[in-house]
């Protein structure tokens, strides 16, 4: 083990999901989020969704609500070198293992006053492969609490076999609300400096901002690098360009032999007509988890 006792590995496999308090510093923090203001400054002078930024609905000139920024580590430094963070692949080996590439990242903002939710979902859903050792690192830039919209998820439910997040036949991104119990959902409280893991198939969710504070979430996702591929929806990398599939890789070596293990999938298709990121999606659900 690099980081992690054998409790809190224990701890991930029975519950699919970790907190790791104080793997960042005070600094770093305070740098993504200086970073990440100059990116909303930026959306201002934008009014639709595009290939860097996805908006709230509500987002003006005046008042921007910048929704996600996408690929963050792609945009800026700051973002790349949190990616590739020692301190975190440390954590992300003790529970994948040493042979680690990475689909990218995402960082979420849900802005004072109602900020969206994000419907209950697993990740699997969205980009199935041929093993299911993928998880997700959640790295808050604000203190992340129930009244902002913290992550939950439902313990041992990385377990569960596959779950539709089909309505009406088309691929919505979500689950339906007989799925499971918003009761048995835990919340990630979490410090800045702290980070959250989830599994790749663990059901999670998290609610509107209700508070008067910014809740900014960048989102990291790790993987063994022998799980290709079987459907991918925005974070995935392909394997068709080799080059570019082996540069995505963190630590060990590339390798040419898929690991197949025999996980449950349903197919993410047929995909709404214009489907963009996960909130677009999900916006075809007829009815939201966190409708009254
Ligand atoms: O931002 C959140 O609260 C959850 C995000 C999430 O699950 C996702 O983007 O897939």
């Amino acid at each position: 083990m690099k980081v992690l006792s054998k409790d809190q590995v224990e701890s991930y496999n029975n519950d699919g999901y970790l907190i790791v308090e104080n793997v960042l510093n005070g600094d770093d923090v305070k740098e993504l989020g200086l970073v990440t203001d100059t990116f909303v400054e930026k959306s201002r002078n934008i009014s639709e969704h595009n290939e860097n930024f996805d908006l709230e609905s509500d987002h003006t000139y005046e008042n921007p609500k910048l929704r996600r920024i996408k690929k963050p580590e792609k945009q800026h430094p700051v973002y790349e070198k949190t990616l590739k963070d020692s301190r975190i692949l440390d954590v992300v080996e003790d529970l994948i293992g040493p042979n680690i590439r990475t689909l990218g990242g995402k960082l979420n903002m849900k802005a004072p006053g109602g900020g969206a939710q994000v419907e209950w979902h697993t990740d699997w859903a969205f980009y199935p492969h041929t093993n299911d050792d993928i998880l997700e690192v959640g790295v808050p830039l604000d203190d992340m609490e129930i009244e902002n919209g913290c992550l939950m998820a439902i313990p041992g439910s990385q377990k569960w076999e596959a779950i539709s997040h089909h309505e009406n036949g088309v691929f919505v991104g979500a689950v339906s609300e007989d799925a499971f119990d918003m009761e048995d959902a835990v919340p990630f409280i979490l410090k800045a400096g702290s980070i959250s893991v989830h599994h790749v198939r663990a059901l999670h969710g998290s609610a509107p901002n209700m508070s008067d504070r910014p809740r900014r979430l960048l989102l990291l996702g790790y993987l063994a690098s022998d799980a290709f591929p079987i459907a991918s929806q925005g974070v995935a990398s392909s394997p068709s360009d080799w080059e570019e599939w082996n540069s995505k890789i963190l630590r060990g070596e590339p390798t040419d032999r898929p690991r197949l293990e025999k996980v449950p999938i349903v197919f993410p298709q047929p995909k709404p007509e214009n489907a963009g990121s996960i909130f677009e999606i999900q916006e075809r659900l007829k009815r939201s988890h966190y409708e009254k």
